[in-house]
C-alpha cells in the first residue's frame, strides 16, 4: 500500500464567524426559542446556506421580501441591513420584527444620514446590487447617494459642487481595492469628508490580513464561502493577488477540485485554509477531514491576530 503524500494544512487565524454574524444566528436561534416557529426572516440571514439550511430545520422560514411574509407572522431583517422602507412596511402592516443588523453596518446607516443632514453629496464606495449597499442606500431619499464602484467611477464622477461631498463605504470590501478608489476621491475632492480610512470592518480586515500572510507560504489557498458573500469572495481574489498559484472558494468539502489541486500540490505541500465571516467552523473541520482521505495531513495555526468582538442582542431576546 502506497503511503499518503505529506501536506501541511495552513489554517488562518482569525477565520470564519465574526461577532455580527454569531449575533444575527443568536437572534434567529433565540426568537425561535421564544416564540416558537416559524420565524420568518427576510433574506438569507448570513450569506452561507449550510446555516440557512440548519436554521430552517429548527423553523425559520427566509423569504426574499416583506411580501412574503403572513398577517400576524414574526420577522428578522437579515444582518447586510435593509433599506427604510423596509421596518415602515413592517409597522405599517403591525409585524413584529427584529432587526438583525451588524452594528458595524448600522453605524454606516448613521454616517450616511449625518452627512446628508449636513448638507453633502453622499457618496458609497461598495458593490451595485449587493444587499448590503441596497440597505444603506435606502437610508436617504432616492438619488441621493451615489454609487462608486471603482477607481475609473472616481475618477468619472462629476458632483454638484465639489466642496459638499462625503464617501462611505461597504463593510465587506477589499482593503486594497478601496484604499484606491479613496484615495482618488481625495485626489479630486480635497474637502471630501469620511471616515479616517474606510468603513471596512474589522473581521473582513483580519481575514483579508490572514491571507495576506499564509498565502505566499501556500501552494494553494482554500476559502470556505458562498458565491454570494462579499467578504468570502475577497478572500480568493487577495490570495490570487500576492500571488498564490491556485485560490478557490468552496462551499463544502464536496466542492474541493482534487484533479486541480493534485498538480499544484504535486507530492505534498502547504495548503492554505480560511473560511468567510459567515462560514461556520464545522464546514472547516469538514474540508480538514476530506483531506486526510488523500493526504497526511499535518494541521498548523498562522495567528495573526486576536479577535475578541461581540455585540449586545436585542433587549428583547436578552432578558
Ligand atoms: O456582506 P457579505 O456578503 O460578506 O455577507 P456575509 O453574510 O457573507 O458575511 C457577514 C456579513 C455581513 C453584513
Ligand atoms: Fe458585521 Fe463585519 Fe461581520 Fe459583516 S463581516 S456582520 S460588518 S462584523
Amino acid at each position: 500500500m502506497n503511503a499518503k503524500p505529506e501536506l501541511t494544512l495552513l489554517l488562518a487565524s482569525p477565520r470564519g464567524f465574526c461577532a455580527g454574524v454569531d449575533r444575527a444566528i443568536q437572534i434567529v436561534e433565540l426568537a425561535l426559542t421564544k416564540f416558537g416557529p416559524p420565524v420568518y426572516v427576510r433574506h438569507e440571514i448570513v450569506h452561507n446556506r449550510y446555516v440557512v439550511e440548519s436554521l430552517e430545520a429548527k423553523g425559520a422560514v427566509f423569504v426574499e421580501e416583506l411580501s412574503e411574509v403572513p398577517e400576524g407572522a414574526k420577522v428578522i431583517f437579515s444582518a447586510h441591513g435593509v433599506p427604510k422602507s423596509v421596518p415602515a412596511e413592517a409597522q405599517s402592516r403591525e409585524l413584529f420584527y427584529l432587526d438583525a443588523t451588524c452594528p458595524l453596518v448600522s453605524k454606516v446607516h448613521v454616517e450616511a444620514e449625518r452627512h446628508h443632514n449636513a448638507g453633502l453629496q453622499v457618496l458609497l464606495i461598495g458593490h451595485a446590487g449587493h444587499p448590503e449597499v441596497i440597505g444603506t442606500m435606502g437610508q436617504l431619499p432616492e438619488g441621493a447617494v451615489t454609487l462608486i464602484e471603482t477607481v475609473a467611477d472616481a475618477e468619472a464622477i462629476a458632483p454638484a459642487d465639489p466642496s459638499k461631498l462625503a464617501y462611505i463605504t461597504q463593510t465587506t470590501l477589499s482593503v486594497d481595492d478601496t484604499s484606491a478608489i479613496v484615495a482618488t476621491l481625495r485626489r479630486r475632492f480635497p474637502d471630501i469628508r469620511g471616515p479616517h480610512k474606510e468603513d471596512i470592518c474589522y473581521a473582513t480586515t483580519n481575514r483579508q490580513d490572514a491571507v495576506k500572510e499564509i498565502a505566499p507560504q501556500s501552494d494553494a489557498l482554500l476559502v470556505i464561502g458562498a458565491p454570494n458573500s462579499s467578504n468570502s469572495m475577497r478572500l480568493v481574489e487577495v490570495a490570487e493577488r500576492v500571488g498564490c498559484p491556485y485560490a478557490a472558494l468552496v462551499q463544502r468539502a464536496e466542492d474541493i477540485d482534487w484533479d486541480a489541486l493534485r498538480p499544484v500540490l504535486k507530492d505534498g505541500g502547504t495548503i492554505g485554509l480560511t473560511a468567510g465571516a459567515s462560514a461556520p467552523e464545522v464546514l472547516v473541520e469538514e474540508v480538514i477531514e476530506a483531506f486526510r482521505t488523500h493526504y497526511d495531513v499535518k494541521v498548523e495555526t498562522a495567528l495573526i491576530r486576536d479577535e475578541a468582538v461581540q455585540f449586545k442582542l436585542p433587549r428583547v431576546l436578552a432578558e
